[in-house]
């Protein structure tokens, strides 16, 4: 019997499918095609499912079996402390980082929040909060760069509405430094957010654990965001060292004038992007921040290797 027919035999007649809104190890919320949400089981202890998945399921008698999880287009993960790489959200189609005026930005951090944007594939919005405080250079930077800028003030809702318009059509996930406002933007955009975050952790008995876990809301107007403390402080995964530079868009075309493939941009010679730098094209500061980021990625790559 071929796989494809096997597979086809043991299909439950009623598989539909559906998305994980949130993930509790072997249990998920599952969201169906008219929004209604029900607890399923995975089957099988091979499947593992978070937060954004696609998913394939059938009802039960009280709710439902997850059958099958669609390829992901992406996934958020974070480094855990110990090395192994933790899967926070699948799916994300929009990170969208966070600064403000104060505290003072971490522009090296926001570099690399953009950075890990374009290295997982999705698009990235920088998002200047705090507009009743005054502006941010970096805004100005990173919209030279060709970065979408929106400033907008979770306070007075200055230009919330261009946020909201900037976020339907996307699943977004919110990062940014501790104190520009994320928790205070989600809890703008999305109503009843704080209400709905206790009644989960308390329905479901987990605790403490349960509310560092992600979980997709609808906005009001369109798309979605994956909300959780513990996604909003992601850290990029390891990157191959070559890859770094696709991190930096406005690299892109004096990466071609180099004269090696393998140019890491440091001290080749006729490096196309140090030659850019030198007459001004790309920015020092931004090209500091990528020396950063791939001597972190070496540090990363030798502390894995033990
Ligand atoms: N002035 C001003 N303060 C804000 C704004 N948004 C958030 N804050 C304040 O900034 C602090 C940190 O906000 P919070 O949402 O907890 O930041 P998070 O750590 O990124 O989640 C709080 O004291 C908020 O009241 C804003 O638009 N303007
Ligand atoms: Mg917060
Ligand atoms: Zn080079």
């Amino acid at each position: 019997m071929s796989e494809a027919r096997r597979r086809q035999r043991k299909t439950h007649p009623e598989t539909r499918p559906g998305r994980v809104v949130a993930s509790y190890g072997r249990r998920v919320l599952v969201e169906d095609d008219q929004r209604q949400r029900l607890n399923c089981q995975l089957k099988g202890r091979r499947l593992k499912a978070v937060c954004g998945d696609r998913v394939e399921w059938y009802p039960d008698s009280h709710n439902g079996i997850v059958t099958a999880i669609t390829t992901r287009r992406n996934e958020l993960r974070r480094p855990d402390s110990r090395g192994r790489v933790e899967i926070l959200a699948a799916n994300i189609s929009q990170l969208v980082v966070v600064i403000a005026p104060t505290p003072p930005v971490d522009e090296f951090l926001a570099d690399r929040y953009l950075a890990a944007a374009r290295l997982m594939g999705a698009d990235s919005l920088v998002v200047c909060n705090k507009s009743d405080q005054g502006s941010v250079d970096l805004a100005g930077e990173y919209q030279t760069i060709g970065y979408p800028v929106v400033s907008v003030s979770a306070q007075t809702g200055e230009s919330m509405e261009s946020l909201a318009s900037a976020l339907s059509g996307h699943t977004s996930v919110l990062v940014g430094q501790s104190g520009v406002g994320k928790s205070s933007l989600s809890n703008t955009l999305i109503p009843g957010l704080a209400v709905a975050t206790q009644t989960l952790s308390e329905g479901s008995g987990e605790g403490k654990h349960t509310t560092s876990t992600a979980i997709l809301h609808h906005l009001p107007g369109g798309g979605e965001i994956i909300d959780s403390p513990g996604v909003r402080d992601f850290a990029p995964p390891p990157t191959e060292l070559k890859r770094v530079d696709f991190g930096f868009p406005e690299f892109d075309e004096a990466l071609r004038q180099c004269r090696f493939n393998d140019c890491l941009h440091l001290k080749e010679p006729q490096c196309g992007v140090r030659a850019a730098v030198d007459n001004g094209e790309i920015s020092a500061r931004r090209y500091r921040s990528y020396r950063e980021l791939l001597h972190l990625m070496r540090k990363l790559k030798e502390n894995a290797a033990g």
